[in-house]
């Protein structure tokens, strides 16, 4: 509990038996739930998060949203907060971003890695996220400097205003235009972390997500991706959590 506020914490997992106790290494114990989603890892991911106390929860279908779409349909918290589970993302932020959410009455975070000046990441990484930025701001209107960054924080009820439609890596810039683009109900932020090089094998293909994210902007932009239902309905946010 962190000021009279129930906290998840939810992570998709492909294969991060490594990457793992890096992240449980630091968690702040404030945090009273954390969510493995174990997205057929073939290595002793599930085993590992649960010798740590994690709610393992397995999902068949392969991807980055697909894990999330899982994970956040199961958390339970007033406040969720994500990262990848690689040790890449600052778990020290934790109490630091939770006090400006509560403070400062925010329903949506999300964590800017751009400012780490001697960040790991190749200059194609960069690269990449600048070109999905700046494609962000000329489709949508609305300026991010890491539409890529997989660390938020966000109230568990404004899941019910999200439709977000993606299963694979596209998904961290889709909840971000989903919760930033509907400013009257939804009061976001864009805050900077450091960030670390990660434990593991990298999952993301370069090129291949990259151009399936800048093509997902434009589907997005022109209604070409369907409708989603919320991710959680009104009603299943409303019951107490059967904790
Ligand atoms: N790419 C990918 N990641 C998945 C999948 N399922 C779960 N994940 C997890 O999603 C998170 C993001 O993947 P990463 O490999 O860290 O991608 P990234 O952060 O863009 O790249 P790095 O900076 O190298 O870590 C990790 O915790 C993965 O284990 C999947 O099917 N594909
Ligand atoms: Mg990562």
């Amino acid at each position: 509990m962190y000021k009279n506020h129930r906290i998840s914490l939810v992570m998709p997992c492909f294969n991060e038996e490594y990457g793992l106790p890096e992240v449980y290494r630091d968690l702040p114990a404030l945090i009273d739930e954390v969510i493995a989603v174990d997205n057929n890892s073939t290595d002793r991911t599930a085993e590992v998060a649960r010798s740590f106390g994690a709610r393992v929860i397995r999902e068949s279908k392969q991807g980055y949203g697909a894990a999330y779409k899982t994970g956040l349909r199961n958390a339970t918290g007033d406040i969720i907060v994500t990262m990848d589970a690689d040790g890449t993302y600052p778990r020290n932020f934790i109490p630091i971003l939770l006090d400006v959410m509560i403070d400062e009455n925010f329903d949506f975070i999300t964590c800017d890695r751009t400012g780490h000046k001697d960040k790991p990441s190749n200059w194609l990484r960069v690269f990449g996220n600048d070109v999905l930025n700046f494609f962000i701001l000329i489709l949508f209107w609305f300026r991010v400097r890491d539409s890529q960054s997989g660390m938020w924080v966000f109230k568990r009820a404004i899941l019910e205003h999200l439709r977000l439609t993606s299963d694979g890596m596209a998904f961290s810039e889709e909840i971000k235009l989903e919760a930033m683009s509907k400013k009257k109900i939804i009061r976001g932020i864009e805050l900077p972390v450091y960030y670390k090089e990660r434990h593991g094998v990298s999952k993301l293909r370069i090129w291949r997500d990259g151009f399936y994210n800048l093509f997902f902007l434009f589907r997005k932009r022109f209604g070409l991706l369907g409708s989603a239902p919320p991710l959680v309905a009104r009603a299943d946010l409303q019951k107490e959590p059967n904790v």
